[in-house]
């Protein structure tokens, strides 16, 4: 008697666990494994071009190391930030306070970058 229920307890617990885990993967917000993957920044270029991110977050850039210089400038956008001139190495955004549409821009090249910040 005991063991029945035991194991009747254990199969509807299992049903719910395994109906949530797809639910749980859905909610998770796509921009999260976006902000994970730095942007690179070649000559001439950002990849990608356009990044999504929310308030709270950061967007992290990766130089791609070849000869030239290039930087990280807001060009149009409700919050100001830039970063130094590099060839290589890596460097973050501030965390992103302001929502908006941000054109970002090396100060040395003809490149650019949409960056949209959502709210939270
Ligand atoms: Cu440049």
């Amino acid at each position: 008697m005991r063991v029945t229920r035991w194991v009747a307890a254990t199969v509807a617990v299992g049903a719910l666990v395994a109906g949530a885990v797809p639910a749980l993967a859905a909610d998770r917000p796509a921009t999260a494994s976006k902000q994970n993957t730095p942007v690179t920044v070649g000559s001439d270029f950002y990849n990608p071009s356009s990044v999504t991110a929310r308030v709270g977050e950061k967007v992290r850039f990766k130089w791609s190391g070849g000869l030239e210089l290039h930087d990280v400038n807001v060009e149009r956008g409700p919050q100001r930030f830039h970063s130094p001139l590099k060839t290589s190495g890596t460097w973050s955004t501030p965390k992103l306070k302001k929502p908006g549409s941000y054109v970002l821009h090396c100060s040395l090249h003809d490149m650019s970058l949409k960056l949209t910040v959502k709210r939270r």
